[in-house]
């Protein structure tokens, strides 16, 4: 049976590739998506959808309670003020992992804290969008056990 992977984006993340490319590079979400569908192996596949929407972000964590094996996530600016998707991540059993394009503990003192990691089993940060490839990589370490 197939296992499908969540990718999650949070606000603003859609203008990867448009905007800003000194902090966030010049790759663009699509981009991001391909290179993480391109790490894949047979039988895994990945669900990658993005909202500009916390209750959308929460709406798609409690989807993923039945259907997906595991969760990597960018909250984008609620990973700094979302308790609620902190509650929707704590109600999901599998494996999750937050991602970061700028390392966040570098930025301005208001970036440094994230709920979602007192959730999350790995957090990545600074790594630019080459983190998401890292975090698809070891979350399919995780689901096949190794
Ligand atoms: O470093 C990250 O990945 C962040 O999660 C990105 C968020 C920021 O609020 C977090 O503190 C750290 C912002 C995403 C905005 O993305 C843009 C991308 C291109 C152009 C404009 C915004």
């Amino acid at each position: 049976m197939t296992q499908t992977i969540l990718l999650l984006n949070g606000p603003n993340l859609n203008l990867l590739g448009q905007r800003q490319p000194e902090i966030y590079g010049s790759a663009t979400l699509a981009d991001v998506e391909e290179m993480c569908r391109a790490l894949l192996p047979e039988g895994m596949a990945l669900d990658a959808r993005q909202s500009n929407h916390e209750g959308a972000l929460v709406d798609w964590i409690q989807e993923a309670r039945s259907g997906m094996a595991g969760i990597i996530i960018n909250p984008g600016a609620y990973s700094h003020t979302s308790v609620a998707i902190l509650d929707a991540l704590n109600a999901y059993d599998g494996p999750v992992i937050e991602v970061h394009i700028s390392n966040i503990h570098k930025r301005e003192p208001f970036r440094h804290h994230s709920y979602v990691s007192r959730r999350a089993d790995a957090v990545i940060a600074g790594l630019g969008t080459e983190g998401y490839a890292a975090a698809t990589r070891r979350l399919v370490g995780m689901l096949s056990g190794s």
